[in-house]
C-alpha cells in the first residue's frame, strides 16, 4: 500500500531559518519511503511570484527537487499566502500543483484535501479578497509588476490582514461547520483533511451520507506538524 504524508502551514520565510531548517530535516528524514508528501498550502509565508528566486527560494525549491528526485512525488496546495505558485515554481522544484478538492482514494476510504480557507464562510471580507486575488485577470496584472511593488502591496495586505483579523471573532476565522457538511457531502468524502486554521485536532461529525471526520493539520510555528497514511492507518505527529 502506499505511503502518504501531510503537512500544512509551515510558512517558511528568511526570518524564521529555526522553521527552514526543520523543514529541510523533515524532508531528509521523513520522506524516505514515503510515496506522495502532500502540501495542504502555506509553505511559503508570502510567495510573490515564481520570478522571485531569492537565494532563500531557491534553497527551498533545491531542497523539494532533491525529495522529488529520491523518489517522492510532492503535491502542493495553493495557501491564502502563497496562491501565486506557478508552473515555474513546479517545474524548477518537480511538485506538482493540486486543486482545493482534490480527492484521494485509500483503502476504500475517500479523503478531500482543501488549504481550508474557502470553509470560512462567514468571513466575508476574507471570501471577497480571496475571489480577487483568484482571479487569472488580476493575478496576471499583478504579476506584471515589478517585484519591489507587489513586495509593498504584499506588506500592505499583511498589516490590513493582521488589522481584520485583531476585530474578529474566533467562530468567524474558523470554518463554518455547515460548509464543512455541504462540502462532505458534494464530493463525497469521508474524511476531510485541511489547515490553514492553526488548531490541530480531529473533528467527528454526521453528514446525510454518514459520520464523517475532519482533521485539521497544525502549523509549523512552534514545533513541526505531520500526518501519515499508511498501512497502520492515519497516525498525527506533532515534534
Ligand atoms: O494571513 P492571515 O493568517 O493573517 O489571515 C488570513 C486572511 N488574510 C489573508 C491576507 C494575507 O495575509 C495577505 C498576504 C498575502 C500575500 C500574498 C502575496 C502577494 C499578493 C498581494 C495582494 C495584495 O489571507 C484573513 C482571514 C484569516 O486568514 C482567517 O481565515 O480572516 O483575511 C483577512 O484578513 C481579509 C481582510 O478581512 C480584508 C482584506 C485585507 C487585505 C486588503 C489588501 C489591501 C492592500 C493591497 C492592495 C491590493
Ligand atoms: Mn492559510
Amino acid at each position: 500500500m502506499p505511503r502518504y504524508l501531510f503537512i500544512s502551514d509551515l510558512h517558511l520565510e528568511p526570518e524564521r531559518p529555526d522553521i527552514t531548517r526543520a523543514f529541510f530535516d523533515f524532508l531528509a528524514q521523513e520522506t524516505p519511503g514515503i510515496d506522495v508528501l502532500y502540501i495542504l498550502g502555506d509553505l511559503f509565508e508570502v510567495w510573490l511570484g515564481d520570478d522571485h528566486l531569492s537565494e532563500f527560494n531557491l534553497s527551498i525549491i533545491h531542497a523539494l527537487k532533491k525529495t522529488t528526485e529520491r523518489g517522492t512525488a510532492i503535491y502542493i496546495l495553493h495557501g491564502n499566502r502563497d496562491f501565486l505558485l506557478g508552473e515555474t515554481f513546479c517545474r524548477m522544484s518537480g511538485c506538482s500543483l493540486i486543486d482545493d478538492y482534490t480527492t484521494l482514494d485509500v483503502a476504500g476510504m475517500r479523503y478531500l484535501l482543501m488549504h481550508g480557507d474557502a470553509l470560512c464562510t462567514q468571513d466575508t471580507a476574507y471570501q471577497q479578497f480571496r475571489q480577487q486575488v483568484r482571479d487569472p485577470q488580476w493575478q496576471k496584472d499583478f504579476l506584471t509588476k515589478p517585484l519591489a511593488e507587489r513586495l509593498a502591496f504584499a506588506q500592505q495586505a499583511r498589516a490590513a490582514s493582521q488589522q481584520a483579523n485583531a476585530q474578529k471573532s474566533i467562530a468567524i476565522m474558523d470554518v463554518t461547520p455547515q460548509a464543512v457538511i455541504d462540502t462532505l457531502e458534494k464530493y463525497p468524502a469521508q474524511v476531510l483533511i485541511h489547515g490553514h486554521t492553526h488548531r490541530p485536532n480531529i473533528h467527528h461529525l454526521q453528514t446525510r451520507k454518514g459520520i464523517a471526520h475532519r482533521i485539521v493539520l497544525g502549523d509549523w510555528y512552534e514545533q513541526e506538524s505531520w500526518l501519515t497514511i499508511d498501512e497502520k492507518g492515519i497516525s498525527t505527529y506533532e515534534m
